[in-house]
């Protein structure tokens, strides 16, 4: 859509379907080359094929430091580096408070949360060898915002991605690498629409300031903006992206 990103290269995880899938369509739209990453080898393969010939696929799951530690021998390999790294990668629970035992709060933050700190290692390590900063994004969730029922170990785990990316900026600025954040509110995914998520729309538009529903396409225009030269002063933010669900 714009040529911002032109010779650029941007990792994104989770990016078989959904959200992950939108925004590696845009930064390619942008000039981007794009890895897509997902734990899902056949959907990755899928979004890389549909964008074309400045995306490759290389799947991985983000919680496994050994299958990280492969995804990036494969970019070493296969690119000159990452200039941008999309932390999309997450499980979406809906799961009742009563039935939120240790395993599953152990998944969610593995994946969630000790996910995003696993990949943020190695992309910004593999920014600092090659001395020409970077950008860090994390797809957090206006649920930490608003306390949303049946989600409450991804609710804690949206949170320490705001803590963490506040950390990252103060560490990694003075390499002119930025972390920001983005809170989306309920999004019209493939993985909501598949689940009791979907219910919920009606409630949340009477919520929002404006209505609608919110698409995969709302949250990929963000990133495209926090990824390029104009979002160059800004790090340690939390962008909120609901259409004013939650006003703060
Ligand atoms: P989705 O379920 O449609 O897609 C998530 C993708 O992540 C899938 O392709 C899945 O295979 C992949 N994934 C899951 N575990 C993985 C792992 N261990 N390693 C690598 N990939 C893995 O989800 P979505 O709705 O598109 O959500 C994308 C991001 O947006 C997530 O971070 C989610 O928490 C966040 N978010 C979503 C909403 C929403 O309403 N959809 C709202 C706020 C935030
Ligand atoms: C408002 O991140 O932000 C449901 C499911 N509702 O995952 C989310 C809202 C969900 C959200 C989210």
């Amino acid at each position: 859509m714009t040529d911002r990103l032109a010779g650029r290269t941007a990792l994104v995880t989770g990016a078989a379907q959904g959200i992950g899938r939108a925004i590696a369509e845009r930064l390619a739209a942008d000039g981007a080359t794009v890895v897509v990453s997902d734990i899902n080898a056949e959907g990755g393969m899928a979004t890389a094929k549909a964008i074309g010939g400045k995306a490759l696929a290389i799947a991985a799951d983000v919680s496994d430091a050994a299958s990280v530690k492969n995804l990036f021998d494969q970019i070493e390999a296969k690119t000159d580096g990452i200039d941008i790294l999309v932390n999309n990668a997450s499980i979406v629970p809906f799961i009742a408070w009563d039935d939120v035992d240790l395993a599953h709060w152990q998944k969610i933050i593995g994946v969630n949360l000790t996910g995003t700190f696993i990949v943020t290692r190695a992309a910004t390590d593999l920014m600092r060898a090659k001395n020409r900063g970077g950008r860090v994004i994390s797809i957090s969730s206006n649920t930490f915002f608003a306390g949303t029922p049946n989600m409450a170990a991804y609710v804690a785990a949206k949170g320490g991605v705001i803590g963490f990316t506040r950390a990252l900026a103060t560490e990694l600025g003075k390499y002119n690498i930025t972390a920001n954040a983005l809170t989306p509110g309920l999004i019209e995914s493939d993985g909501v629409k598949a689940s009791p998520h979907n219910q919920a729309f009606g409630f949340v538009e009477m919520l929002q300031a404006m209505p609608g529903k919110g698409q995969p396409e709302h949250i990929a225009d963000v990133v495209s903006f926090l990824a390029s030269d104009d979002a160059r002063w800004i790090t340690g933010q939390t962008l909120n992206v609901d259409a004013g669900m939650v006003r703060h």
